[in-house]
Parts: C-alpha cells; structure tokens; sequence
C-alpha cells in the first residue's frame, strides 16, 4: 500500500512525522498510537479537481448546523428524528443514498478509500446501504459564536430514538476528511479528549454551547487543534467531540466515515 508524509498528534502533546499508509493509519488510531493522523495525500490542484467530481450532488444548507453546507441527507439528521416521522426520514435518507451512491461510488475520493482502505459501503442489509460521503462547505460566518461547525461527535448508534433506531454500537468509528481550500484565518480542526456516553449527554452540550457559546467540560479537556492544509486527510475518532473553528472566508472539504465491522465500511 502506498505511504504518504504523515503527522501523527496525540492529546499528551507529542508529535511524529513519519511516514504511513491509510490502513497503517487506521490502526494507529485503532490501537490509540495516535489520535489524529495527517497525511499528505495529494497536491492543492488535484484536491481541487475531486472537489469539482461531477458525481457529486449539489451543496445545500444544514439543517441543524445553519453555518455549515453539504451535499445529501447525512446520517446524523436520520438521527435526532423521533416517533412518527422516523420511518417517513429513514426511507427518504435510503432512497436518497441509493440514488446518490451510484455517482458518490465514482468520485475519486470514494475510490481512493475503497482501494486504499480496502473499504466497501456499509449496509444495513442488501437493500439498504448507507451514503458514501459529503462535500462540506462552510462560507464567511459574521456570527458571534467561536466555531463554525459546532462540537459534536458522529456515532453512529446514537439516535433520539433508540427504539426504533436500527443500529447497535459498532466497535469503532473515525472520520476521515479531505481539505481542498483553508479559511484566511486559519480556522483549525479541534478534538478533544471526551467522549460522551450518550445521545442525551451529546445533546446537552449542544445546548450548552447554543446559550453560552462555550462547553464547560471542553476547558477541561485535553485537545488538539491543526490548520490541515489542502491535499491533507485528516483521520480521527469521530466518537470524540470535534468542531471547526469559525471560518472569516469560505472553508471547503470532503469527508466521511469509517466504521469497522468486519473489515473497514464507509457511511455517512
Ligand atoms: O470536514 C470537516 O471540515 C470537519 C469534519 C467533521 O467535523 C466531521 O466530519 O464531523
């Protein structure tokens, strides 16, 4: 497998350059040998040509991160639906990944991962697969909130609804993100050293930093804050609570997940 230039930071401070593959990377994040892994995939100018994939589908508004766009329903909306409307949104994020997987399949970032991970897409059965990935933009935010993308963590069994959510605890999940264009000011990826145990705690962090603009347990947490440059992965366990700092000018990346179930799957 090929290697790339690879900058590995972990919550005690040290840091290692060094060189590895995505699936050497993984199982340093794996076996907590790091906690963040950089790696130095591609050039500025071929990260801007898998940005302009016509296999991806237009940007369009978060729903509930108002300062963020993306491409498709991600699984993350699935999950604050509650009671009835669950089933009606489940089968639309289904339906809306089928049809978009079929062009998400060729973008060169879902091959890159496919082949260099040896990755195929998770599915809940074999009518049902999950949606392969995002492009991410976040335009100037003038607001007076720190982040652009507020803390939070991407796991996937954690629903509002966990009755009729159908997933169970999967061992591991990490996000991998591709930056092709930085902020002016250099907004950094952050991720701290906590992880919460469940939906309901998740949630009332997000409230916490709705009002105060700041999430107490966040002070207390070892963190790792990186400016990842364009061309750059970004690999990390999502479990963890993560944010973008607020972006002065247009931010733009690609990303997904990688659960591991027998073998690397990628949802989103
Ligand atoms: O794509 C990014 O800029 C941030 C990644 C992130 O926060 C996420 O994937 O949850």
């Amino acid at each position: 497998m090929k290697k790339y230039n690879a900058e590995i930071l972990n919550f005690d401070g040290t840091n290692e350059s060094t060189s590895l593959s995505i699936s050497e990377s993984l199982s340093y994040l794996e076996s907590d040998k790091a906690n963040v892994v950089l790696l130095d995939i591609l050039s500025d100018t071929v990260a801007e040509s898998w940005w302009q994939d016509k296999n991806f589908p237009d940007l369009n508004s978060h729903k509930f991160h108002t300062s963020l766009r993306a491409t498709g329903i991600t699984l993350g909306q699935l999950q604050r639906t509650e009671g009835c409307n669950f089933v009606k949104k489940m089968d639309q994020y289904f339906e809306s990944s089928k049809n978009l997987n079929k062009g998400l399949k060729k973008t060169k970032f879902i091959e890159f991962l496919s082949q260099e991970a040896n990755a195929t897409t998770y599915k809940l059965n074999d009518e049902r697969e999950f949606m392969l990935a995002t492009k991410r933009s976040y335009p100037r935010y003038t607001g007076d909130k720190p982040f652009s993308f507020a803390p939070h963590c991407d796991v996937i069994s954690f629903a509002r609804d966990p009755e009729l959510w159908p997933l169970e605890e999967p061992k591991k999940q990490y996000g991998v993100f591709l930056t092709i264009q930085g902020a002016v000011n250099e907004s950094a990826f952050t991720l701290w050293d906590h992880k919460p145990a469940s939906r309901e705690e998740l949630d009332k962090i997000s409230k916490e930093y709705e009002k105060n603009h700041n999430v107490g347990i966040l002070n207390q947490s070892q963190s790792i804050s990186v400016v990842t440059k364009p061309g750059q992965l970004c690999l990390f366990n999502s479990r963890a609570l993560h944010a973008i700092d607020k972006c002065e000018s247009e931010r733009r990346t690609i990303g997904t997940f990688l659960i591991n179930n027998n073998g690397w799957k990628i949802c989103h």
